[in-house]
């Protein structure tokens, strides 16, 4: 029962300690459509560019979008859904083909 308890609460420590995630603000660079969306609904100051603060509020709501199944986990089969999802709920532009 102890190590298990232990676990638990050093598994709590890590989430609350958690850091900013550099993913946050490259899940937007690397993908233009996402990034797109992200600076229309999350920019907040209006600047032109996602802070890791307003890319971290933009990740949040596109994993609750992606995620439908609730499982905590975005795969690529609900990734792209939610990138089309986005699409047409934003008129955004496809990213080209290359
Ligand atoms: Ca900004
Ligand atoms: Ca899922």
């Amino acid at each position: 029962m102890v190590p298990f308890l232990l676990l638990a609460a050093a598994a709590a420590a890590d989430l609350a300690a958690a850091p900013a995630s550099p993913a946050a603000t490259e899940l937007f660079e690397r993908d233009p459509v996402l990034g797109q969306w992200a600076l229309a609904s999350f920019d907040a100051n209006h600047d032109g560019w996602l802070t890791l603060y307003e890319a971290q509020g933009a990740v949040a709501e596109f994993k609750r979008l992606a995620d439908t199944n609730g499982d905590g986990h975005v795969t690529v089969a609900e990734y792209e859904a939610a990138k089309r999802f986005l699409v047409a709920r934003f008129n955004l532009a496809a990213a080209p083909a290359r």
